[in-house]
């Protein structure tokens, strides 16, 4: 039993959007395409509270730099994915009809959660491995944005959870904050265990 998981395809990270991944809304048609062989499909949205920790204005620096949140190195991010706001709704285009579950993240202004099973520092689960075991999934293929932070995590995640995990490299872009970021990111994917597709 197979799951494609749809991670954060959401307008704040499309050009445009407030955290803005190059070439991000190319991954609205690969996700689409991907559906097809896949039966079960699961979403997650960055969904934050209005004055997050992460965000670069409530800690009063600079976005891109680096802070610290729940005791942990934390990059200040320009505020993103508001809860019920425009840019935190998934990008238009996006086939939302066969989506069976939405796990949101990042909640919890006092800590960030990239991974869509654990907050940052570990200490709270969201559910979802416990979800896709009671709907028997084995095989993950795991696609979205941003490839070097929240897909990343996600990735690893699945795999120390026990699922085979598949990344679609076609339909993720990533953030690339330094140059480098997504190659890296592929390599500790691949080296955690995922099988790049
Ligand atoms: C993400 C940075 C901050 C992501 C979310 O979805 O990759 N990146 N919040
Ligand atoms: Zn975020």
């Amino acid at each position: 039993m197979n799951a494609l998981l749809l991670v954060d395809i959401q307008n704040d990270f499309l050009p445009g959007g407030a955290l803005a991944v190059a070439h991000g809304d190319e991954v609205v048609a690969a996700a689409n395409a991907l559906y097809a062989g896949h039966s079960l499909v699961v979403a997650t949205q960055d969904w934050h509270p209005a004055r997050h920790g992460s965000f670069a204005s409530v800690q009063g620096g600079v976005a891109g730099t680096l802070g610290t949140l729940a005791g942990l190195p934390q990059v200040l991010w320009p505020d993103h994915c508001v809860q019920c706001s425009v840019g935190a709704a998934f990008a238009s285009g996006l086939e939302l009809a066969r989506i069976e579950a939405i796990f949101r993240k990042g909640c919890d202004p006092e800590i960030d959660s990239y991974s869509a099973f654990w907050d940052n520092g570990r200490r709270r689960a969201t559910g979802l491995a416990g979800f896709l075991r009671e709907r028997g999934v084995t095989d993950v293929t795991v696609c979205g944005l941003a490839m070097d932070y929240c897909v990343k995590f996600t990735a690893i995640d699945a795999v120390d959870a026990g699922f085979r995990v598949g990344l679609a490299l076609g339909a993720c872009r990533g953030v690339e904050l330094a140059a480098g970021d997504c190659d890296r990111a592929l390599s500790e994917m691949v080296a955690a265990g995922v099988r790049i597709l």
